[in-house]
């Protein structure tokens, strides 16, 4: 059986803020929040599908930096990958979430991830400590 890889970015920005996004569906997701991203296209390199799921979801344009972790679980056949990101340029908007929210150190855990992100944001703390 393959696995669907889906690519999350966890977006840091100045005083170590991180962007929180509030999925909107399917309705078993919607209202938690999630490091943006989404399903690699077939053909796409990881990076790649990071890159362009920012674009479409945020409108904003990312560089990718170091990868958090390996494979992070997810629903049976899916596995989840993430990297650390900055914005190259833009300002991020809403344009397929609920809202969007900077946590800064403090307001990590002020948000009610999804289980799958939420061993994302203790292990991005704990990275984001050691700068
Ligand atoms: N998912 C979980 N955490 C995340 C992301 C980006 C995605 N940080 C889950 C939600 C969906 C599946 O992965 O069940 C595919 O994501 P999308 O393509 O619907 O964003
Ligand atoms: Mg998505």
């Amino acid at each position: 059986m393959s696995m669907v890889v889906v690519v999350a970015a966890v977006i840091v920005a100045e005083g170590r803020r991180v962007l929180a996004a509030q999925r909107a569906a399917p309705a078993a997701l919607a209202g938690g929040w999630e490091f943006p991203g989404g399903k690699v296209d077939p053909g796409e390199s990881e990076p790649e599908a990071l890159v362009r799921e920012c674009r479409e979801e945020l409108g904003v344009e990312v560089a990718v930096g170091a990868q958090v972790g390996g494979d992070w679980p997810l629903s049976q056949g899916y596995v989840l990958r993430v990297w650390l990101c900055s914005l190259a340029s833009g300002v991020p908007e809403a344009r397929e979430h609920l809202a969007l929210r900077w946590l800064g150190p403090g307001e990590y855990y002020d948000v009610e991830w999804l289980g799958a992100d939420l061993p994302i944001m203790k292990t991005v703390e704990n990275l984001l400590e050691g700068d």
